[in-house]
């Protein structure tokens, strides 16, 4: 999913999908207008929001401002729409502010096919090593910038059309973290997963970063000197 403001960080998450050669792709969900037309233009596979508009948007929208929320918004929509359609067996969802260094598909697919009934996301605790939130079934801090599911685990999770509650609560991965209590799921392993903490730490076992826990364009600037950034932008 991505955004005029977005598009560039998104631009550098397909192409690094596409230095690992890895055989599939991402499918790009543009929720304004112009960003449509940028991904079209670049020859990748894109579809529009249904309702997306012509946006203002020049930058990056920040964390917590409204925008932001109604970003939110249409994610949970999207997320729950892709969980519901019966034509998509297995979904991978990816932010994109992501940088894949491997194809980890085989690796994701083997997980979902041992155990369909289980959500996986990435770990967004912030420390480094193996997360050390082993409390009841397991760490609870779910990052929804990377989520797995098998047709039929996810039920009712993305589900935020009860506007009260939502407009109490507008934030995405607070809502899914409240909603995963009757439901499986698990945490992807740090090492191979790695969230936002992991900059400048030791990556040789990560299959992908997602550079979360920073704010707007100093995204790019982590990325740039980790020689990471793709793009001429
Ligand atoms: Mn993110
Ligand atoms: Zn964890």
């Amino acid at each position: 999913m991505t955004t005029n403001g977005y598009k560039y960080l998104t631009l550098n998450l397909l192409r690094s999908i596409e230095k690992t050669g890895a055989k599939w792709k991402l499918l790009v969900v543009a929720c304004d207008r112009q960003a449509f037309t940028f991904f079209k233009n670049e020859g990748f596979a894109v579809v529009m929001y249904p309702d997306a508009r012509i946006t203002e948007e020049i930058g990056i929208s920040r964390w917590g401002s409204p925008t932001f929320a109604r970003y939110n918004d249409m994610k949970l929509k999207l997320l729950h729409h892709f969980a519901g359609a019966p034509t998509i067996q297995r979904c991978v969802y990816m932010d994109g502010d992501i940088v894949v260094f491997h194809d980890f598909l085989p690796e994701l697919v083997k997980r979902l096919e041992a155990e369909p009934h289980v959500i996986l996301f990435q770990c967004d605790e912030r420390e480094v090593g193996d997360c050390q939130r082993k409390e009841l079934n397991g760490c609870h801090n779910c990052c929804t910038g990377l989520i797995a599911w098998k047709q039929g685990a996810v039920k009712t999770l993305f589900d935020n059309s009860n506007r009260i509650t939502w407009s109490l609560i507008n934030d995405d991965q607070v809502w899914v973290n409240r909603g995963l209590r009757d439901l499986y799921y698990k945490t992807l392993p740090r090492t191979l997963y790695p969230n936002g903490a992991y900059i400048g730490q030791n990556l040789q076992d990560a299959y992908l970063l997602h550079f979360n826990h920073r704010v707007a364009n100093s995204k790019i600037i982590e990325m740039k000197r980790m020689g990471r950034w793709l793009i001429p932008y």
